[in-house]
Parts: structure tokens; sequence; C-alpha cells
């Protein structure tokens, strides 16, 4: 072997091990001859020395001449609002989701039962849990959407619409009791029964109440009375009655109680000096002295409308204006 032959033995076995480095270290792909060079770069352009290690990258070009300017935007709209802030944005969501709450509210309660005919229809159409109904005063009222605390399972409510607040028919019940039973109320449900003067104040003062008194007479006659308006105060008031605008056709026989206080055979409150009313005509009523209609006095003799005229049964009613 001569010597040029052992020279490229060795520039051969220097490419191959040049190879193997490079192709452990390099990138992009590298390519090798072993005719002029150990190793040339691959065809990205790159030149890189063929010994020793790889240089450090160059430093960049520099940088190329600004484009043209470009063309004007068109003109956008005028804001539309004055909403100017965050704390404005969110003053506005609170209003929004606070008229979508009384909308909300307002249209539940056009859905509500005008009676208890159509309350109880409702629970039975709709599966409603009676609690949700419960609640809520079972009569819409169409114009001012007001509602009350009053519903069919605590109060005797006609199809009309007239929460009862006192029956007598046949005497079953006596009525001449004391102040805390009238202020409590007393009496069977579903037969003759009384209120009582604590609820009658408040449901009263919470809207303005017409009440309706239907009336039959022992000597057969059927009458009514219908005042247009009906309140009674608290009991420190003395359950004072309120009660104005007749219209019927049995005798205005209340006007004239209005203004008074109630009284029991054991709390006089009535105007005559010398009388308990409610003990000497055995009843319990807003007397004068003593009265004009007696509707809770004892039954057959003293409950009257007027003073005399003996009833057969009475029935008192409410209802919201
Ligand atoms: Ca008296």
């Amino acid at each position: 072997m001569g010597d040029s032959q052992a020279f490229n033995i060795i520039l051969l076995i220097l490419c191959v091990a040049c190879t193997h480095a490079q192709k452990q270290t390099l990138s992009p792909p590298y390519t090798c001859t072993t005719t002029t060079t150990l190793c040339q770069p691959g065809d990205d352009g790159y030149t890189r020395p063929n010994t020793g290690a790889q240089a450090s990258q160059g430093r960049p070009g520099k940088r190329g001449a600004a484009g043209e300017k470009g063309k004007r935007g068109e003109k956008g709209n005028s804001c539309q609002c004055d909403i100017a802030d965050e704390e404005a944005m969110r003053s506005l969501r609170k209003t929004m989701n606070t008229e979508f709450e009384k909308l909300h509210d307002q249209l539940n309660l056009i859905a509500l039962p005008s009676n208890c005919g159509e309350y109880q229809m409702l629970l039975n159409k709709n599966d409603r849990r009676s609690e949700e109904l419960t609640k809520v005063y079972p009569f819409k009222h169409i114009g001012n959407l007001k509602y009350d605390l009053v519903n069919c399972n605590l109060y005797q409510v006609d199809s009309d619409g007239w929460i009862i607040i006192q029956k007598r028919y046949n005497g079953s019940v006596d009525f001449y009791r004391d102040w805390e039973t009238y202020a409590r109320g007393f009496g069977v449900r579903d037969g003759e029964f009384w209120l009582g003067l604590r609820t009658l104040h408040q449901i009263t003062s919470h809207g303005n109440f017409q009440l309706r008194i239907d009336l039959n007479f022992q000597s057969g006659s059927v009458k009514y009375a219908e005042y247009s308006t009906f309140a009674v105060g608290n009991e420190n008031s003395k359950f004072k009655l309120t009660v104005s605008g007749y219209s019927g056709d049995s005798d205005d026989r209340m006007t004239q109680h209005s203004g008074h206080v109630f009284t029991t055979f054991d709390m006089d409150n009535d105007k005559h000096t010398t009388l308990n009313c409610a003990a000497h005509f055995h009843g319990a009523w807003w007397y004068n002295a003593c009265f004009h209609s007696n509707l809770n006095g004892r039954y057959n003799t003293d409950f009257d409308w007027p003073h005399l005229t003996h009833l057969s049964s009475s029935e008192m009613k409410i209802r919201l204006i």
C-alpha cells in the first residue's frame, strides 16, 4: 500500500467518524463525501467549518424598510348609551333584575285562582302542592294585583270570594262568650262560628274591605246589607269598628255602630252608663247604648236586626275591594 492509499484510508475513517459525530449533534441534515473534503453541509445553505465544534449563530439581519401607511378606517357609530363604568353597568343590571322579579310575581298572581272553588280545581288539575297556594290570598284582583295572607284552608270563602267572618243558622253554638274568646274566635268551621276579632283586624288592616251581611228573618223574609268600607282596629283600640257606605234592602243597622268599640259581658266598653249591653242583651258587639243590630245575641230571643226582629240565620262576610 502506497502512502497515498494509506492517506485515503485514514481520510475515509476520519470521515465516517466525523459523520457519526455530526449526526448526533447537527441539524439540519448533513451529507459527507470522501473525495475533496471531509464533510459538507446539507442543502440548507448553511456553511459549517470542516473541523472543530459548531460556530455560534450569526447576527440577525437588518430590519427591512417600513411598509406603506394603511388606508384610514371608516368612521364608527357614535356611542348610544351613557354607561361609563362598571358601577353604572351593575346598577343597570340590578334594576333589570328587580323589574324582572316584579313581572314574574305579577304573572304568578294572574295565575292564582279567584275563589276557593277555583283553588281546589287548580290543586286537582295541576297536582300542585297545597303549600304553594295556602300562603297567598286566593283571589286575584286584576287591576291592582293585590293579594293577602288569607287562604282557603284557614277560612271559609264562598264562590264569590267572600271570607265568612260570622255564621249562625241553628243556634248549635253558644255565642255568649267572654272577651278573650271573641278576640280569638270560636265555633265550628263548617258550622256556626265567629272568626275572631284579632283575625278580623289582621285581615282588614291589609287592604280595603267591603262587608256583606245576609239575613234570614224568622218571619221568612230574606234581606241583605252591604257596606263599601269595613275595618276592625287592633286590640289596643278595643277592636274599634269602622263601617260605612251602606247599600241593600235590609235597612242600615250597622253605620250607627261605626266608631264604637267591642263589648263582652266581662268587658264593658259601651256607652250605656248603667248597663253592660252585652250582659243585658246576651251578646257581644260594638255596642253604643245599646244597639241597632245584635247579630251575636242569644239565639231566638236576642239575635236581632233591629231590636225584636228576630233572625233565623245570619252570615257576615268580607271581601277585598
Ligand atoms: Ca256600659
